[in-house]
């Protein structure tokens, strides 16, 4: 959907997000609420409101009709705000204590009206600043291995599936990922943001004929393959967190793609903050990354073994085939979306916020070293112990 000259689109203020919090019941009638636009991502508008004196609040998310950080000259279309409340319904269903509760939508506004979380931190600013977050991987390999599998043929049978993949075909959205994760950072495109001094190696990415073709072999795969319900943006800026909590936020990126796509976008997010660290106080980060693939593998294996579809699931070695190829996937997908947060549009911010040049400049040419190798040999990668390995070698060179 974009806006024409009859839609009834309108953009809120702080004001007109009181308004609707008032006119939805989301309080008393007589609360004294305050509101604040707290959006600091790429896309949208959010909005805080809350009666401070009870302690309440909500999140009122409205999708612009073109991307935020570009303005008005990049139109985007509002479907998203859609995709993102029908996403955050559905995987509800199978992982409800891993997502914002759902309180009210609005497809016109492009509004979802969903649970404050502001208790919570944004992982990639808790991890930034030294948070550990003892759970976040046990949880998101849990919420993964329960949304992925959920949605899959496994679980639902195909002609559910099918009918299932026609709400989220998200064209839009997936082709700024096909853009901005896939292609542009393997080509010297205009939108890619490469930092001085890191030009060189930019240039022999841009000159590495195997890894230009892995990079497109893994782009076909995150085009044509309907696995699951993927969230479609899985960093560690879509996910809250405190030591005992977590919630995955965000969907709008959704699409019916291949599953490894969510698994290694948290990989890789986890391992460039692991970078950001000095090499002792990475271990948990590392840590994370390996208990994320154990709890995944361990929580679908359950799954496939309770309820299951598929007459062939049975066959032996079947199972084992499939986690490894699913694994190698997100290995693979793990160096896509590394390669494009060093030479891309879209940037780590704690890799970015490291004021020493000498050290963030070495990150990067690591984080791109370890993201060449892990999309051109993820058929290497069998165990998720090697990524670790693979880190530590890269940060040597
Ligand atoms: C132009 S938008 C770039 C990125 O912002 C979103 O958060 C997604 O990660 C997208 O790839
Ligand atoms: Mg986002």
């Amino acid at each position: 959907m974009t806006t024409t000259a009859d839609s009834i689109y309108e953009p809120l203020t702080e004001e007109t997000a009181i308004q609707l919090a008032r006119r939805l019941n989301l309080f008393d009638a007589e609360a004294d609420l305050v509101c604040r636009e707290i959006g600091d991502g790429n896309l949208n508008l959010v909005f805080h409101v809350t009666e401070p004196t009870a302690g309440k609040g909500v999140i009122i998310k409205q999708a612009l009709p073109y991307v935020r950080i570009i303005g008005e000259g990049w139109p985007l279309t509002l479907e998203r705000a859609r995709m993102e409340s029908e996403a955050l319904r559905i995987f509800a269903r199978y992982a409800p204590e891993y997502v914002p509760e759902v309180y009210y939508t609005d497809n016109d506004y492009a509004i979802t009206v969903m649970e404050d979380l502001s208790h919570l931190t944004i992982v990639r600013t808790g991890l930034a600043e030294g948070a550990i977050y003892p759970l976040l991987s046990t949880h998101i390999g849990q919420y993964m291995a329960r949304t992925l599998y959920g949605t899959s043929d496994y679980a639902l049978g195909a002609e559910a599936r099918r009918e299932l993949a026609l709400q989220f075909h998200n064209p839009e959205l997936c082709k700024i990922t096909e853009n901005f994760v896939f292609t542009y950072p393997l080509i010297d495109h205009e939108s890619n943001v490469v930092e001085e001094g890191l030009r060189p190696l930019a240039e022999q990415i841009w000159r590495d004929a195997q890894l230009l073709r892995e990079g497109a072999r893994l782009k076909r795969h995150f085009m044509i393959s309907a696995e699951a319900l993927l969230h479609g943006d899985l960093h560690t800026g879509s996910i809250f967190a405190s030591e005992t909590e977590t919630r995955v936020i965000d969907p709008e990126f959704a699409f019916y793609g291949p599953m490894g796509y969510d698994i290694g976008l948290f990989i890789a997010n986890t391992l460039l903050s692991a970078f950001a660290r000095s090499e002792h106080s990475r271990e948990e980060l590392l840590a994370h990354v390996t208990n994320v693939w154990d709890v995944f593998a361990a929580e679908f294996t359950a799954l496939w073994q309770e309820n299951n579809q598929e007459p062939l699931a049975d066959a032996a070695g079947y199972l084992d085939d499939e986690l490894l190829r699913i694994f190698q996937d997100a290995i693979g997908y793990a160096g896509s979306e590394m390669m494009r947060r060093v030479i891309g549009l879209a940037h780590a911010r704690d890799i970015e916020a490291i004021s020493d040049k000498d050290r963030r400049l070495h990150i990067k040419s690591s984080a791109a070293l370890l993201a060449r190798d892990l999309i051109v040999n993820r058929s290497h990668y069998k165990r998720a112990p090697q990524i670790v390995e693979a880190l530590r070698q890269a940060d040597r060179n």
